[in-house]
């Protein structure tokens, strides 16, 4: 986190943020090999790791450069969540996914034992995560047939999500690299091996 960063208030979705320039090269590369030494994918039969309570300290930095991402912000008619610049910790649990293609993850809103202010790192491959309206709110049948209840996110290699309030409790987000869901701008995505970090806080 060298410079401003950039964030994009996804109009659609309230609550919703995505810095695209989160992490430079360097950065990415320091991250993705932070994951490796840890070991957690070695053998290749786990998909996730998961820690809670004492993340490691690459995570802990990690975890300082998105407080610094908020603290820097420039978005003035969305800004982001304050209470996170003053969290202790920001967060003390952690998720690594590694995605082959083709592989992605249902639609689902993280569980309640989680406090608001989720962060998202993508690395490698750039992916379309879809948020939907979740079911609780879209009984109403002309919300679920508005193509705005289904917004599109493009993810690309160091970007950061964050999710707060309504994009945190009331939509859901999904993966799906099957074939004829990762379109972006009517083209489909070239799929390769994407990992990502998920960054909450325990109640
Ligand atoms: C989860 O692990 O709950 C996620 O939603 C991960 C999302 C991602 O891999 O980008």
């Amino acid at each position: 986190g060298e410079m401003i960063p950039v964030w994009e208030p996804i109009c659609e979705v309230n609550g919703l943020w995505l810095c695209r320039e989160f992490l430079s090269e360097n950065e990415q590369h320091w991250l993705l090999s932070s994951i490796r030494k840890e070991g957690w994918f070695n053998g290749g039969s786990f998909n996730q790791a998961m820690r809670f309570g004492e993340i490691p300290e690459w995570a802990k930095e990690l975890a300082g450069f998105v407080r610094e991402a908020v603290c820097f912000s420039t978005v003035e008619d969305q800004p982001l969540p304050s209470d996170l610049l003053w969290r202790e910790p920001l967060f003390d649990q952690l998720i690594v996914n590694v995605y082959e293609p083709g592989e992605g993850i249902c639609a689902h809103v993280d569980l309640m034992r989680f406090d608001d202010g989720i962060a998202i790192v993508s690395l490698e491959s750039t992916c379309v995560m879809h948020f939907t309206r979740s079911k609780e709110e879209s009984d109403n049948k002309e919300l679920e047939e508005d193509p705005s209840q289904r917004v599109p996110v493009l993810l690309t290699p160091g970007s950061l999500v964050l999710m707060s309030g309504e994009a945190r409790y009331l939509w859901k987000h999904e993966i799906n690299r099957k074939p004829g869901f990762q379109l972006w701008g009517g083209k489909e995505i070239q799929q390769e091996r994407r990992t990502s970090v998920t960054l909450r806080k325990l109640h």
